[in-house]
């Protein structure tokens, strides 16, 4: 059984949104059993620091390992699974590539428009932020060239990550001078797998407010 760490709780804006769904994901496709154990958002405990140095979720336990970095979690149940990666050599170098591409070159531009969207720190950075996230999208859909998956022209680990990096843009109206990558994170985040986890996570975190509710 492997064992996803999430928080106890989050605010409602976030709901649907925490990562441990990338883990959950991976095993909902792969048919995999996990279960989720918590940790709480505020204060973060000297265990979490010392299972994760940022104090942030995921983590995933498989037995006696412990791994974080929902990046490596993904990848470490893409091992256990042919669901989630072909066995060919080209298409797990194009599997490997993609998940390197949306968590290192795509993600870090959608993380700056969402950190100066909410932060507002340097108001004349947003249409910078803006700028550099579309540039990288443009090229990206330029690129995609009528794919229906990320890489190995099936489903695969690399769409768990980069659909769910694409889906925060999308919310944000990021895709919508973007219709294949649009099409894209509308066709995979209807996928039941993708529905359960993520539906599983608002009503976890429902539960956990009239928990304190009733305290
Ligand atoms: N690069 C990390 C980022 C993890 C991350 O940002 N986790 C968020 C939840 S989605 C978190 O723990 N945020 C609370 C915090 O940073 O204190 C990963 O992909 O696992």
């Amino acid at each position: 059984m492997l064992t996803i760490t999430t928080y106890d709780w989050v605010p409602e804006a976030p709901r649907g949104w925490v990562r441990e769904l990338r883990p959950a994901w991976a095993c909902a496709e792969a048919g995999l059993p996990y279960r989720f154990d918590t940790v709480p958002l505020k204060p973060k405990s000297a265990a979490h620091l010392a299972r994760q140095p940022f104090g942030q979720v995921p983590i995933l336990r498989d037995g006696d390992i412990e791994l974080w970095e929902s990046g490596a979690c993904v990848l470490h149940i893409a091992e256990r699974s042919e669901a989630l990666k072909p066995r060919d050599a080209a298409g797990r170098a194009e599997v490997l590539s993609l998940i390197f591409a949306a968590l290192n070159s795509v993600e870090p531009l959608e993380l700056f428009r969402q950190y100066v969207h909410i932060f507002d720190p340097v108001p004349a950075a947003q249409p910078s932020a803006i700028k550099a996230l579309q540039a990288r999208l443009a090229m990206l859909e330029d690129a995609w060239d009528g794919r229906a998956f990320a890489a190995a022209g099936r489903f695969t680990a690399a769409d768990i990550l980069l659909a769910d990096v694409l889906r925060a843009s999308a919310a944000a109206g990021q895709l919508d001078g973007h219709p294949q990558l649009a099409d894209y994170v509308a066709r995979l985040t209807a996928r039941p797998a993708f529905r359960k986890v993520h539906d599983e996570q608002v009503a976890r975190f429902q539960a956990a407010d009239a928990r304190q509710a009733a305290r």
